[in-house]
């Protein structure tokens, strides 16, 4: 109890948010999830800062299209290091029903979802580098990789959040990896290390933090959170490394999902992402250790 209490009234954005990598982000822009709340109370954008996509026109779904090729599309083949497509990290399991969105990261310019459910990404400038599974999201030259709310994104109790990361640098402040804004999401702090938090509907913003020590910085780790209603848990490369005692259900709203960034205009992630995948159920340890098999 005085674990949960004392995640629940820190306000992580304190620190430094001014400083990041010239952004140009707000200074309130600084915590993935004090900006959603805020949005989440105050119901409207202002505030944001200018540089985002918020309101695409016509809610396009031509990403596959795109034919801006400064980033991304040298590395598809990924031939700079073995690559294994369709290794477990990297597949969609797409005959499981609770697969709700997957991102293999393979294509320059768009971020198909592989789950069958439709949540495809869009994405102003998708940056791909070569990866342990073919190519992999770069943070550094990926901007603004949005996925549409939708009914599927919203879940309501089990869930589980699984990807492979490799941070090239601890972040000044938070790097956001995955921010469903104002639900889940995951991100690494420079205090903390990996960050999961959900905000549920009875007990707010909740936590579980695993120690930096556990993601090395320019190493492929295999990521992943899980909520069941009781227990918001942490595993990196499928063992457990935090478990937090958290109520109720998960919280709902009309945003969108985050894939790097923080939503609508915050902190981008560090490195590469690989192989995100959303469950509308708990993952055992042992399907994480399937997830988590490099090949
Ligand atoms: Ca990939
Ligand atoms: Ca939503
Ligand atoms: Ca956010």
């Amino acid at each position: 109890m005085h674990r949960r209490e004392h995640m629940k009234g820190r306000l992580p954005g304190m620190y430094a948010p001014c400083l990041l990598l010239g952004l140009g982000l707000g200074c309130t822009m600084a915590n993935p999830e004090f900006d959603a709340m805020a949005l989440a109370m105050s119901g409207d954008s202002s505030g944001e800062d200018e540089g985002r996509p918020e309101e695409e026109s016509g809610e396009s779904g031509e990403a596959e299209s795109g034919s801006e090729s400064e980033s991304g599309s040298e590395s598809e083949s990924g031939s700079e290091e073995e690559t294994s497509e369709g290794a477990p990290g990297d597949a969609c399991p797409v005959g499981d029903a609770t697969l709700v969105a997957c991102y293999p990261f393979e294509q320059p310019n768009a971020a198909a979802d592989g789950s069958g459910k439709g949540n495809h990404a869009q994405a102003q400038a998708l940056g791909l580098s070569p990866s342990l599974w073919g190519s992999a999201l770069d943070c550094e030259s990926s901007e603004q990789v949005k996925v549409s709310d939708s009914a599927s994104l919203d879940i309501d109790l089990d869930l589980t959040l699984a990807m492979w990361v490799r941070p090239d640098g601890v972040p000044e402040g938070a790097a956001v990896w995955l921010d469903n804004s104002g639900q889940y999401g995951m991100f690494f702090d420079v205090d903390d290390g990996f960050v999961a938090w959900v905000l549920t509907v009875g007990d707010g913003y909740q936590k579980a933090i695993v120690e930096h020590e556990h993601i090395p910085i320019g190493e492929w780790s295999h990521i992943a959170a899980t909520y069941d209603g009781d227990h918001l848990r942490a595993y990196v490369n499928a063992q457990p490394r935090a478990d937090e005692e958290v109520d109720a259900g998960l919280s709902d709203n009309g945003e969108p999902m985050a894939i790097g960034y923080n939503y609508p205009g915050g902190e981008r992630c560090v490195g590469l992402i690989d192989g995100l995948q959303i469950y509308a159920r708990v993952l055992g340890q042992d399907e994480l250790a399937v997830l988590a098999q490099q090949p």
